[in-house]
This record gives C-alpha cells, sequence and structure tokens, in this order.
C-alpha cells in the first residue's frame, strides 16, 4: 500500500467520528502523491505524514458563562495548535453550534496549507467553541468571550498563537476577548486580528477575504483571456465574506443575483443591495427574510435552492459541504464555468471532482480565501512595527498576494502535470514550503 494511502487508513481509524478532518486530509494527501512518491523512503524514515495530520497542541476547555437571567451554562472551548513549521500558529476562532473536536481539526489542517499558500510566515491552528450567538445579548456574548480568553489566554501570544475571526466571531467578539486578554496578561501586543481601528487592527481587513476571493478570481478569468464585467455570479452566506465578495464582485462590474443565510435565500434579479444586507446583518443581526423591505423586486425561499439560479460564476460563501453533487450538476447544467470557494471546503468531494471532470475552472479555498488570513499576517506586521498603513497600502498587498498565489498554484499543477487542476495546485505548493521547513528543522 501507498504511504499516502496508509495514512489516510491511519487518520480515519485514529479518529473516528471526525467526517470532516477525513475529508479534508483525503483532499490534501491524494494531490500531494507526486511529492510523497518520488520522497518516500525519506518521508517513511522521518515519519513526515504522521507528523502533518498529527496537530503539535490540541487544547479542550471548559467555558462556564452567565446568561442575563443568572443562569449557568457551560460550553466546550477548543484551539488546536496544528502546525508551527513556518510561523506562529495563526487561524480563526469559530462560534457555532455544531464545532466539534474533528471541524476545528479539519479547519487547522486546511489552515497549514493556506498560510503557507499566502508566502508569509505564519503556521496553522484554529479555534473555537459550540456556543451559539444567536439570539444572544451583548452582554451574554461579552460573558462567554471573557471566560473564553480566560482559559485561552494561557496558550496564545503574539509570537505563538494569533487567533482571529471566523463564523460567529467578528469584531465585536474579537473586541471582548481583546479586552479580557489584555487584562489578564497586560499585555496591548498583537496575539488577535480582526482588532477593531481604534485598537490595533488593519484597515482593510473586515473586507479582506470576500475582496480577496474576487482578486483571484478576476486572475484566473484573465489569465483565461475572460472578463468578470458583465458576469452573472451566485454567492451563497450573508456574513463576512460574503458581504465583501459581492461588493468586490459589484465593484468589478460582475452582478451578484443570490445571497443566504442558515434558514433561506435571496434571489435579487438586479444586484444584491449590499447596504441593505449589511444592514440587516451586522446592524440588526436579522435574518435574511427582511431583506424583501429594501428591495421588492427581489424573492426570499426558506431553505436551500441559492444553487439554483442560472449564473456563469458561483461563489460559496457560507460553511463546509454546502454545496453537493446535486448542486454542481444544476450549475453545470445551467452553464457556471468557474466556482471559487469563498468558505472553507464549502464543496463535497463529490461535486468537486464533477466540477473538474466538466472542465469548470474551480479555485479551492484555501487558495481563493486565503486573502482574510494574509491581511491578518499584515496586521501583525503593522501591530510588530507599531504603525497603521492605509487602506489603499493593505488592499495593493492584499491585491498582490491574491494574483502570485494564483500564478503559483496554476506554476505547481504544471510543474507536476495536472494543468488547469487547481485543487492539486494549491495543495502541492502549499506544501512543498511546509516540507521543507520540517525537513529543516529536525525531528520535532
Ligand atoms: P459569518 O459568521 O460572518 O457568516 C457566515 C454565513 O454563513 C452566515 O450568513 C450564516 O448564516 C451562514 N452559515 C453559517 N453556518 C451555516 C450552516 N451550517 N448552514 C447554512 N448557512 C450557514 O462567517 P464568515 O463570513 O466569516 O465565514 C464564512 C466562511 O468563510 C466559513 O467557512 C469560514 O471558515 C470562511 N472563512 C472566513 C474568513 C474570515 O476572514 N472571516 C477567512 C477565510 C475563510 P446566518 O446569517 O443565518 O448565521
Ligand atoms: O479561515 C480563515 O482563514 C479565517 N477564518 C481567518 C483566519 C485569520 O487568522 O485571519
Amino acid at each position: 500500500m501507498s504511504y499516502v494511502d496508509e495514512i489516510v487508513d491511519q487518520v480515519i481509524a485514529q479518529n473516528p467520528s471526525e467526517p470532516e478532518f477525513h475529508q479534508a486530509v483525503r483532499e490534501v494527501l491524494d494531490t500531494i502523491r507526486p511529492i510523497v512518491d518520488a520522497n518516500e523512503q525519506t518521508l517513511r524514515r522521518d515519519a513526515l505524514l504522521e507528523r502533518l495530520v498529527n496537530p503539535e497542541r490540541q487544547i479542550k476547555f471548559r467555558v462556564p458563562w452567565v446568561d442575563d437571567n443568572g443562569n449557568v451554562h457551560v460550553n466546550t472551548g477548543y484551539r488546536v495548535q496544528f502546525n508551527s513549521a513556518i510561523g506562529p500558529y495563526k487561524g480563526g476562532l469559530r462560534l457555532h453550534p455544531s464545532v466539534n473536536l474533528g471541524i476545528i481539526k479539519f479547519l487547522g489542517f486546511e489552515q497549514i496549507f493556506k498560510n503557507s499558500l499566502t508566502g508569509l510566515p505564519i503556521g496553522g491552528g484554529k479555534g473555537g467553541s459550540d456556543f451559539d450567538p444567536k439570539g444572544k445579548s451583548d452582554r451574554e456574548i461579552m460573558n462567554f468571550c471573557q471566560s473564553f480568553m480566560t482559559e485561552l489566554c494561557k496558550y496564545i501570544g503574539a509570537d505563538t498563537d494569533v487567533p482571529a475571526g471566523d463564523i460567529g466571531t467578528g469584531a465585536r467578539e474579537i473586541g471582548y476577548m481583546f479586552g479580557q486578554y489584555k487584562r489578564i496578561k497586560d499585555l496591548f501586543t498583537g496575539t488577535l486580528t480582526g482588532k477593531g481601528l481604534s485598537f490595533g487592527g488593519s484597515l482593510a481587513r473586515t473586507e479582506a477575504t470576500g475582496y480577496g476571493l474576487l482578486y483571484i478570481t478576476n486572475a484566473l478569468l484573465n489569465a483565461h483571456g475572460i472578463d468578470i464585467a458583465g458576469k452573472t455570479i451566485a454567492v451563497s452566506g450573508a456574513g463576512n465574506v460574503a458581504t465583501y465578495a459581492i461588493q468586490k464582485a459589484h465593484q468589478l462590474g460582475a452582478k451578484v443575483v443570490t445571497c443566504s443565510d442558515s434558514t433561506g435565500w435571496v434571489y435579487d434579479p438586479d444586484g444584491i443591495d449590499v447596504d441593505a444586507l449589511k444592514e440587516i446583518k451586522e446592524v440588526k443581526r436579522a435574518r435574511l427574510t427582511e431583506y424583501k423591505n429594501y428591495r421588492p423586486n427581489s424573492e426570499y425561499h426558506e431553505g436551500k435552492g441559492v444553487w439554483t439560479v442560472k449564473v456563469d460564476i458561483a461563489l460559496p460563501c457560507a460553511t463546509q459541504n454546502e454545496l453537493d453533487i446535486e448542486d454542481a450538476k444544476t450549475l453545470v447544467a445551467n452553464g457556471v464555468f468557474a466556482v471559487c470557494e469563498g468558505a472553507n471546503m464549502p464543496t463535497t468531494e463529490e461535486a468537486t471532482k464533477y466540477f473538474q471532470d466538466n472542465g469548470i475552472y474551480f479555485i479551492p479555498g484555501k487558495a481563493a480565501n486565503a486573502g482574510g488570513v494574509a491581511t491578518s499576517a499584515l496586521e501583525m506586521s503593522q501591530n510588530s512595527e507599531r504603525l497603521s498603513w492605509t487602506f489603499e497600502e493593505v488592499d495593493s498587498k492584499l491585491k498582490n498576494i491574491m494574483e502570485n498565489l494564483y500564478k503559483n498554484i496554476d506554476d505547481a499543477a504544471k510543474r507536476y502535470g495536472m494543468e488547469g487542476n487547481y485543487v492539486a495546485g494549491a495543495n502541492l505548493a502549499g506544501f512543498e514550503k511546509v516540507l521543507n521547513a520540517m525537513n529543516a528543522q529536525g525531528i520535532v
């Protein structure tokens, strides 16, 4: 049996009930076979793949907090410090009832290669909790964030592990967590990114993941002689990534006609109104049912269905495995020609293969959504030098990073004889740098 197949089997046997982690490992290991097969003897000797798939450290802790009625609740907190070969652990904190160790491990594993692809010195990590922020008051959110950070602060630091936002964790939550970190550790450092602009946050970090997604989508289309202007796009999600993806798509002259949340989706034939979306989701923290009040011409539908609209480009920006084989078939039948992942692993394995088999340009999340963490690394740089760069400076660096990233994954796919396979290109290019650093640092 090949080394890759052995390790995939081992991961499944040793980590039962973690299907998302199996999926992420399978996809990466399957595509880095050219490197593994060519160096099998030394990699086996050094147990390189065993070390790659086993987090350096996993922290699981109790998070007790008090609600507005004085009732005590207990959630579980996680931080998986997966790989620090190329820099301090870096990755977001997800607050969602579906969070468990397997989800955090899949996200942390993806983050290793994503962070490598940014070209910046950041290792892979991820954390979060099964806490559900929905329907909680500001004070309850604060109580939770403070309790969460009271434990997490023991394990993080500006040169150790730098958490940030993810699903359910935005500027408000990062602010509360930063306040508690500073209070306990008595340190005003860049230990969290995505901070408010008045206390060390970077301009353009809020926009970065969505903008970055459009910069790489545009680079992909340009490389194939296609103009994004005038194209119709379906976006899923209505959070941080989706909102700024829609905004940048419109700036580039495309038209985004859909968005979605956990209960339904919107079709707006005139193009999604970003100001309305922000008001509903960022200010009111309400459901998309409200969108019709702002745009009478639009349609709201309960449940799934965002991928049934006829579009040129699909940008899944909500959550893992939200786009399955049936969705892929519908999109392809409707003439979609590019799919770029704003979320982490939003496309199932079967759907990804279907897109690739049908000649659809497909850029995986670890490349397409890397603009968020890349800009987090730029926030770390600014914090270290105690300076703030202008929006234009950060945005132009972000654009540059995403354009280079496209070139690198395209080049890696070509170098290994898989031209156009950006899944393989991203995994191979991301792995090369991590492998090199792990080899240089010995058996650690
Ligand atoms: P937000 O919490 O801001 O928004 C998430 C959106 O997705 C919301 O509209 C939410 O619906 C919807 N959603 C979440 N879970 C589900 C679910 N189980 N089923 C259906 N819809 C769901 O998160 P982000 O925009 O930050 O994150 C979106 C994706 O992008 C995630 O995969 C995240 O890991 C990834 N990502 C985020 C980065 C960042 O910088 N924030 C960077 C790179 C990747 P509702 O409004 O009802 O809650
Ligand atoms: O998935 C991701 O890359 C993020 N949620 C952003 C991580 C970060 O450290 O900015």
